[in-house]
């Protein structure tokens, strides 16, 4: 179902014109009332009408995370506090985290974005959906929430945590989709399957995951253990939350952005240079329509490439590749780069392993190492009769996985098979990379 069809399927040149009128007046908007842009407008000598077209995008300067920052908590707010609805703020753990706050206008378009994602991702008024994203400051709760409210959904507001009493409602309430991490859904799923209760018990048709990287690989576990199609969700606390882009229950083969109210671009994440479609770079976005916290040119730092052209499902709205990670999360283990997504994509290949892993980096030599701890799979352990720290099979197995992550990113790494739950379980973002103290 497309839910706002006119939108989602509009010429192209209607939603240029739309992002150009609504871009002048985003610029407007914050040159009157928000004292930092005003200044970085000025230092750029740009007013909104030298705006000619979206191709002068590239004129406006960027906002970084830093700026974020440095204006905490509301110093970028363009509002009054007084008209500030919401509040919700970044999951960042290291620091202050970045604070937004909606306008009842903004909570309005958040749950349209939302709607639109739902009704992508295949659910139908009427169903029950199961949101065990965490509820708070983190935009996943409420963001899934608001947005199944608009489209006629029955919402279990579960939040995240306390797997086994997450199953039970599972199995009493029968709700059509789930709403959570990708390895929080993961973990509800092995849960399951040790608790002997079968995916068909629960019936579940559909999955919505995001707020943190995954692969091709993990799409196909969770929907093996869960029996459901996985759909891929996206955004970010500084841009409005989930709802920023997902992907399509029919093609799944990237993610729509909902660009009448979000102007993507991507970026080299170096030199900051406009990259053409296709080419992959650092998402860069600006809101279109935002009151209480616009952003002009806002780098993500998330990898990602955009793909225009029409999709299958009959939206025109650009795509954006699955992101990769963040720049920041990119690791260099003598010389390669490597973002943990891309090890995952490796690990998730080896049906000897479960696909659970966690990767830990020393720098206390003179050059960084990696060890990758694993698990064995459950095929493995019922063939072995259980774990035993001594089976001979242990070692070849190490050998196999080093030499898979070898040939496919030339990465040296150290493999360590832990035993079954070895690899600490996550009920949120999971957290994939331990410096090692
Ligand atoms: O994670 C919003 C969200 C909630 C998105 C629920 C999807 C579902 P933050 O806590 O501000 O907001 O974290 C945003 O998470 O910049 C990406 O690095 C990462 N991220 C979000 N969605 C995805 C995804 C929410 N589908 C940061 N794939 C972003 C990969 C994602 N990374």
């Amino acid at each position: 179902m497309i839910w706002d069809l006119p939108v989602e399927t509009a010429p192209r040149e209607t939603l240029e014109a739309l992002q150009l009128e609504r871009l002048r007046r985003t610029l407007e908007w914050i040159r009157e009332r928000v004292p930092f842009y005003r200044a970085r407008l000025g230092e750029a000598g740009l007013a909104p009408s030298d705006l000619r077209s979206l191709q002068d995008l590239p004129r406006l300067p960027f906002t970084r995370k830093a700026d974020v920052r440095d204006h905490y908590p509301f110093g970028l707010f363009a509002v009054p506090r007084e008209q500030v609805t919401r509040i919700h703020a970044s999951s960042g753990t290291r620091g202050k985290p970045a604070v937004v706050g909606y306008t009842r206008q903004d909570l309005e378009i958040w749950s349209e974005v939302m709607a639109r994602g739902l009704a992508a991702a295949g659910a139908h008024p009427g169903e029950i959906l199961h949101v065990a994203y965490g509820y708070g400051l983190f935009t996943g709760g409420l963001g899934f929430h608001y947005g199944a409210e608009r489209l006629g959904l029955t919402v279990i507001p579960a939040s995240s945590g306390n797997t086994l009493r997450q199953i039970m409602l599972l199995q009493d309430f029968r709700p059509r989709g789930l709403a959570c991490t990708p390895s929080f859904a993961l973990h509800i799923g092995e849960a399951m399957r040790e608790a002997g209760i079968k995916a068909e018990a629960i019936g579940l048709r559909y999955g919505l995951f995001g707020a943190e990287p995954w692969s091709e690989g993990m799409r196909r576990e969770i929907e093996a253990v869960l029996g459901l199609t996985a759909v891929d969700f996206y955004g970010l606390s500084e841009v409005i939350g989930p709802g920023v882009a997902a992907e399509c229950a029919e093609a799944r083969d990237g993610l729509h952005i909902n660009e009448d109210h979000f102007l993507p671009e991507v970026v080299d994440p170096a030199s900051g240079e406009p990259l053409p479609p296709g080419t992959e770079g650092e998402l860069v976005f600006t809101t279109l329509s935002k009151e209480a916290f616009p952003l002009i040119r806002y780098r993500t730092g998330d990898i990602s490439a955009l793909y225009p052209g029409p999709c299958r499902c009959g939206r025109t709205l650009v795509r954006m590749a699955r992101v990769k990670g963040r720049a920041d999360d990119m690791l260099i283990i003598r010389g390669v780069n490597v973002y943990p997504s891309q090890v995952e994509a490796v690990l998730l290949e080896v049906q000897e392993l479960a696909p659970h892993y966690q990767l830990v980096v020393d720098r206390s030599g003179t050059l960084p190492r990696l060890e990758v701890q694993v698990e064995p799979a459950e095929s493995l352990l019922r063939a072995w009769g259980g774990w035993r720290e001594d089976r001979p099979e242990l070692a070849r197995l190490r050998e196999t996985v080093a030499a898979r992550l070898k040939a496919a990113l030339a990465l040296t790494t150290e493999v360590r098979i832990l035993p079954p739950k070895g690899v600490p379980r996550s009920e949120g973002k999971a957290v994939r990379v331990l410096e090692k103290p």
